[in-house]
């Protein structure tokens, strides 16, 4: 199978996968399969986030894979493929939870990783449990406005703001080796950083970026994590709402997008295991902005992912 060649149809033609990357609903043998989580049932603000994976493709036709920052064509270095969506029940967070659990499960099984396409951030739980099955407990940079750490709302244990509480508590995450990237706003109590911070996260605040800068905060990133296997998670709103305006919680006064992408480029210096990109809600969107950000995020990944390969850093 190969890619829909761009120099045959225009980038609006065709049927969209990501990056115009083979559909292969069972792929084997794969280095990352792109995989939709359509889900927003764990949103606690605004919702739309299952149409995010539809969005995202829809704008990923644009991209071509060879960037002028990134050497190689992505696709020349690693075996990639687009394996659609889960099909998550859009009733019952449980469902859906063991739903995406089994099916990342399945395809670390016979791929050595995945990019996720979501969808709220609630699934981020589900594939942290799928790769520490593979690897042990994982480092992780996590990209975000919010902790994630929260402790349940309104009854509910799982939603869109505790996977990484849920993470740390069981024992998928290493949060000693958790570094979490461009929190700001507001925060409910019982404070979720104090959370994070009291299991060892290393919180980066928007304003300790800004201090920090991106070298700075790829050297933290390096001390912290080294060689051990690293789960990216990028929630869009990490973003400005100027930069991702189609989100389910924004915060003003984020990244821009330049840095978020930045930010990105020392993932190849580590050892990457898995991926996502998260919360774009195309219903706030306008013009594609934010899930044009969101295609160029995983675009990027997938290249950072290729460059730690060549390295041999992510051989299974
Ligand atoms: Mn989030």
């Amino acid at each position: 199978m190969e890619r829909v060649d761009t120099a045959i149809s225009p980038r609006y033609a065709q049927i969209p996968t990501f990056m115009r990357l083979p559909h292969d609903p069972n792929p084997s043998g794969r280095d990352v399969v792109v995989i939709g989580a359509p889900y927003d049932g764990g949103t606690s603000y605004r919702p739309g986030a299952r149409f995010g994976p539809r969005a995202i493709r829809n704008e990923s036709g644009l991209i071509h894979g060879v960037g002028i920052d990134r050497g190689p064509g992505t696709f020349e270095l690693i075996d990639c493929v687009d394996g659609g969506d889960i099909d998550l029940t859009p009733f019952n967070m449980h469902i859906a939870m063991e739903t995406a659990h089994r099916h990342l499960r399945d395809l670390l099984q016979d791929n050595a990783a995945f990019l996720m396409l979501g969808g709220d951030h609630s699934l981020t739980l589900a594939a942290l449990r799928a790769v520490a099955e593979q690897h042990g407990p994982v480092a992780v940079v996590h990209l975000d406005a919010h902790s994630d750490t929260n402790p349940a709302f309104y009854g509910g244990e799982f939603h869109h703001g505790t996977p990484f509480r849920h993470g740390i508590d069981e024992g998928v995450i290493d949060p000693a080796r958790t570094v979490q990237i461009g929190i700001r706003g507001h925060n409910p109590r019982p404070d979720s950083l104090d959370y994070a911070r009291g299991k060892g996260v290393r919180v980066v605040t928007t304003d300790e970026f800004v201090e920090t800068g991106v070298a700075g905060t790829h050297a933290l990133i390096q001390e912290l994590i080294g060689d051990r296997p690293v789960y990216v998670s990028v929630d869009v709103d990490v973003a400005d709402p100027a930069f991702a305006p189609g989100t389910g919680t924004p915060a003003p006064g984020g990244l821009s997008s330049r840095e978020v992408l930045a930010l990105l480029r020392c993932v190849g210096e580590l050892r990457p295991v898995g991926f996502d990109v998260m919360e774009v809600s195309p219903l706030y969107d306008h013009a594609g902005i934010t899930s044009v950000l969101a295609t160029e995020i995983g675009a990027e990944l997938l290249y950072q992912y290729a460059r730690a390969h060549i390295k041999g850093r992510n051989d299974a």
